[in-house]
C-alpha cells in the first residue's frame, strides 16, 4: 500500500502519470535513461534525512558511520570503474561538477576554450548566458563546416594563438568518437590543462566502446544517469596531484550539504556497471545507434556527420520544411519523445532549430535491438512525413504502445 497516495493525492497521481509516460512512450532522448529498481531504491532511502558535509572520516556533524561506508564505496567503485586516481562523487549535478573543476583549475578571469554550444557543446563550457561565460573568458572552438567534425588541427592553431589555461572536451550533441589523446597534444603544445566532460558518453566509455580520456585528461566531470544509466547526479574525477584543490572546490567551494541518498544511489549504479552485462548493453547502445541511423538515412533524413558512432543521432531537418520544434512536438504527440538541437552552423534560433536529437540509451535498457530500430526509424519517418495527417497519427500512436507493451520498463514492479 502506498503511504503517499494517502497523504498527498496530487503527488502520488503526478507520478503515476509520469510512469505511464514512461511506459508508453518510446524515450529517444540521448541524455536520459531508466534506472534499475536498485537505484531507485538507494535513491529513495532515509540516507536523504543526513547531513554530511565534508568526506569520510572527516564530517562536520555526528552520525555519519553510515553515510561513510556508502559514500566510499561510491569513491572506490567510481576510481575503479573509470581507472582514475581520485573521485569525488559529492557534485549534485554535471553543471556543479564542471563549476567546481573550473573553480579547481581557474581563477575568475582565466581564459578557457570549449566548443560553441551551438556546435554541440553545452551551456557550462562557455556560453555567454551561464556563469562559465560570465565568468572566465571564453574562446569558443567550432566543428569543421563541411564535415561537420571536430577538426584538431584548427583546434590546435587557435590554442597556440590564444594559449587559454583549460581547454574543454566531451559534448552533448557530437555523434563522433572525440580523440581525447589529440586535445592531450594539443594542451601540451599551448600549456593548457586538459578537461573532459564525458556525461554523455560515460557508460560507453566503461562499457569498452569509446575510448576513455582518463590516461589523457587533467580533470573529467560526468553525469550519472545518462549512459552510465545511474541517479540524477554528477561525479568528478581526476590525477591525485589534484584531489585535494578538486576536493576543497566541491566542498566548501560551492556545495553545502551532500546529497548521500543519491550517492549511495551512484555506488549501487558503479557496481552496475562493473558487471559484464552492462559492456553488453553498452555494445548493444551503439549498435542501435548506427541501426536507427541507417533506417533514417534509407527514409532520405540527412544526418548530421552522415551518421554516428555513438548512442547519439542529429537530424538536419533543413530542406525537410519542418523545424527541429515542429518535428520535436508532433513526434511527442505519439508518444515518440526527443529534442529539437541546433546543428552546426544553424540559421534557427536555440528554441527552434533544425535540428532533432535521438539517443538509443534508454530503449536500449527495455531490450530493444537492431530490427525495433527499423521500426522505430519507419515510425519516426511516417510521422515527419505525414505531420497533418490526423489518421496516420493515431495510427502511429498506436504501433508506438504495441512496441513498449512488448518491452516492459520494470519487469520486477510488473509495468
Ligand atoms: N541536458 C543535458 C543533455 O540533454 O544533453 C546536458 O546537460
Amino acid at each position: 500500500m502506498s503511504v503517499l497516495k494517502e497523504t498527498d493525492t496530487e503527488v502520488y497521481e503526478a507520478i503515476g502519470k509520469e510512469l505511464n509516460r514512461q511506459r508508453y512512450s518510446l524515450e529517444l532522448i540521448p541524455s536520459e535513461n531508466f534506472t534499475s529498481q536498485a537505484v531507485l531504491e538507494a535513491q529513495g532511502s532515509v540516507l536523504t534525512n543526513k547531513y554530511s558535509e565534508g568526506y569520510p572520516g572527516k564530517r562536520y556533524y555526528g552520525g555519519n558511520q553510515f553515510i561513510d561506508v556508502t559514500e566510499t564505496l561510491a569513491i572506490e567503485r567510481a576510481k575503479k570503474l573509470f581507472g582514475a586516481e581520485h573521485a569525488n562523487v559529492q557534485p549534485h549535478a554535471g553543471a556543479q561538477a564542471n563549476m567546481a573543476a573550473y573553480f579547481a583549475f581557474l581563477e575568475l578571469g582565466d581564459k578557457m576554450m570549449g566548443l560553441n554550444l551551438s556546435m554541440g557543446g553545452h551551456l557550462t563550457h562557455g556560453s555567454p548566458v551561464n556563469f562559465s561565460g560570465k565568468w572566465y573568458k571564453v574562446v569558443a572552438y567550432n566543428v569543421d563546416k563541411e564535415t561537420q567534425l571536430l577538426d584538431y588541427d584548427e583546434i590546435k592553431k587557435q590554442a597556440l594563438a590564444e594559449k587559454p589555461k583549460l581547454i574543454q572536451c566531451g559534448y552533448t550533441a557530437y555523434p563522433r568518437m572525440i580523440d581525447f589523446k589529440a586535445f592531450r597534444e594539443i594542451c601540451d603544445a599551448s600549456g593548457a590543462y586538459l578537461m573532459a566532460d564525458i556525461a554523455h558518453i560515460a557508460g560507453l566509455i566503461v562499457g569498452g566502446v569509446h575510448p576513455s580520456p582518463i590516461p589523457y585528461a587533467d580533470v573529467v566531470t560526468t553525469t550519472t544517469h545518462k549512459t552510465l544509466r545511474g541517479p540524477r547526479g554528477a561525479i568528478i574525477l581526476c590525477k591525485k596531484q589534484y584531489a585535494e584543490k578538486v576536493d576543497k572546490a566541491v566542498f566548501p567551494g560551492l556545495q553545502g550539504g551532500p546529497l548521500e541518498h543519491v550517492i549511495a544511489a551512484k555506488a549501487v549504479c558503479f557496481k552496475e556497471a562493473m558487471q559484464p552485462s552492462f559492456k553488453e548493453y553498452a555494445r548493444q547502445i551503439v549498435k542501435n545507434a548506427k541501426a536507427l541511423a541507417d533506417e533514417l538515412m534509407s527514409q532520405g533524413f540527412r544526418l548530421v556527420s552522415g551518421g554516428t558512432d555513438t548512442h547519439l543521432i542529429l537530424m538536419d531537418l533543413t530542406g525537410k520544411g519542418m523545424t527541429g520544434k515542429e518535428a520535436q512536438e508532433v513526434l511527442d504527440s505519439v508518444g515518440i519523445t526527443a529534442n529539437k538541437n541546433t546543428i552546426p552552423y544553424d540559421t534557427q534560433k536555440p528554441f527552434i532549430t533544425s535540428g532533432l536529437r535521438l539517443g538509443t540509451p534508454a530503449i536500449t535498457t527495455r531490450g530493444m535491438k537492431e530490427s525495433e530500430m527499423k521500426e522505430v526509424g519507419g515510425m519516426i519517418a511516417k510521422v515527419l512525413g505525414n505531420r497533418s495527417d490526423a489518421a496516420m497519427l493515431e495510427k502511429v500512436r498506436g504501433e508506438v504502445k504495441a512496441l513498449c507493451e512488448r518491452f516492459p520498463l520494470y519487469k520486477s514492479l510488473g509495468v
